[in-house]
């Protein structure tokens, strides 16, 4: 069962040690989150624990030594082997499996890592380490950082301050390598078919919960781990909530369903897609004029995304669409420059068109470095996903036409996942359907 594939994680961490010129980074793995009494969430690995380590335990910490010889860089700090414990708890691979299987230059017990922790750190120029997101393992790191402070000032040498791992690994995780867009497609092609499964049956269910069920219960089937986000299973109005999960309306045959939804692999790759299908088979006449508008500004907006162009281009592609549909049916008013320049649109749409998708649903990586753009790249993967939320929530703004009643509670998005390529954008989803003719029966 077990298949890690070494020589990927290996990669990855000589070119982390590479990056950091003579620092020393400390990685920590998540822990466990209660739920409620004693039980807890599903565990989730830390991404970039997980993207240097494959190591998929909680608790664990990586140091990453550059200033170290080769063969003295790489070290886990794991839970020890404990009979009862994994009785209880589970299979652990301690501290001989970490050498052995996931290839630590040294391992130890995590209850080593205070008195050993300075030890390697020692020497180092600088201390790689996310402040704010790991607190039960930063006390340690900022003791131990403070004591060498404190040295330095006598012996002349040390860390003198402590910068983040995110300057170095995002930059890393934005691109992704072969075989990180093979999983891609992966969890994506799932995900795409998870949405077909609803599109096929979508006649026979009365409840968001039912098809929620649907979709979870199929990326089991298929080996994901699970959903990579909490589903979005949002009918009629529901949809205009942007992050709406409560999944538990009947369905309505003349409401739109909203269902953005996709699954993570054991592996943690990602998959985020949207549909919006007509409940009763078949679009109402304002329901297809708001799908034309978004099913437009979305393929416009994924042709823009070539390389050399970026994010805020495929944002501006997709808006200006959006915009001017709007207009014509009455919905805005005015020039369009202006109702963008001034957010006249912010009632009907009020998201950006997309983000970075990778390890994280919202993955990392800068979209822009002050005012300039991050120019797309080849194995850049994001997601383009305009939509239209017509209700009551927020106040028509001044000047702009008050809306019909028979346009409020339609909520349509349309998201596909698209990797930047040296040719055409590729539509990873392309398997989940999304012209009219294929969601009308
Ligand atoms: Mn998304």
């Amino acid at each position: 069962m077990f298949n890690l594939n070494n020589k990927i994680f290996e990669k990855r961490r000589e070119i982390f040690l590479n990056k950091l010129e003579g620092k020393a980074a400390i990685i920590p793995a998540s822990s466990l989150v209660k739920h409620h009494a004693d039980c807890e969430y599903p565990f989730r690995q830390d991404s970039n624990f997980w993207y240097l380590t494959g190591f998929d335990e909680p608790d664990a910490i990586a140091l990453f030594l550059s200033h170290k010889p080769k063969g003295e860089r790489f070290i886990l700090f794991v839970s020890p082997k404990d009979v009862v414990s994994e009785v209880w708890h589970g299979f652990r691979w301690g501290i001989e499996g970490a050498e052995k299987e996931f290839k630590a230059d040294k391992a130890h017990s995590i209850n080593d890592i205070q008195d050993l922790l300075p030890v390697y750190v020692e020497g180092s120029d600088e201390i790689v380490f996310s402040i704010g997101k790991h607190p039960r393992i930063e006390k340690v790191v900022l003791e131990m950082f403070a004591k060498q402070l404190e040295n330095r000032s006598r012996v002349g040498i040390g860390a003198n301050s402590i910068q983040s791992p995110e300057r170095f690994l995002n930059e890393m995780r934005l691109i992704k390598s072969e075989f990180e867009i093979n999983r891609m497609r992966e969890a994506i092609q799932i995900s795409a078919e998870a949405h077909e499964l609803v599109r096929e049956s979508i006649l026979l269910k009365n409840n968001e919960r039912q098809i929620q069920g649907l979709i979870e219960g199929f990326f089991l089937e298929k080996g994901a781990r699970g959903p990579a986000y909490n589903s979005i299973v949002a009918s009629g109005d529901n949809a205009c909530v942007l992050h709406y999960t409560v999944n538990n309306s009947p369905l309505n045959k003349r409401d739109l369903l909203l269902v953005d939804a996709g699954c993570s692999l054991t592996d943690y790759y990602n998959g985020d897609i949207t549909r919006t299908i007509p409940i009763g088979g078949k679009f109402s006449k304002e329901q297809k004029f708001i799908y034309e508008i978004v099913l437009d500004a979305q393929k416009n907006a994924i042709e823009s995304a070539v390389i050399g162009s970026n994010s805020n281009t495929v944002h501006n592609v997709a808006l200006k669409i959006l915009v001017e549909g709007l207009k014509e049916i009455g919905l805005l008013r005015g020039s369009t420059e202006e109702i963008i320049d001034n957010g006249l649109y912010k009632h009907l749409y009020m998201h950006r068109t997309g983000h970075w998708l990778g390890l994280d649903v919202h993955d990392v990586g800068a979209y822009r470095m002050g005012d300039y753009e991050v120019p797309l790249q080849h194995g850049m993967i994001l997601t383009v996903e305009p939509g239209i939320y017509i209700s009551d929530r927020i106040p028509v703004p001044d000047g702009q036409p008050t809306i019909d009643e028979k346009w409020k509670g339609i909520g349509i998005r349309i998201e596909d996942d698209i990797l930047v390529t040296e040719k055409e954008p590729e539509i990873l989803s392309i398997a989940a359907l999304k012209e009219i003719a294929d969601l009308e029966s």
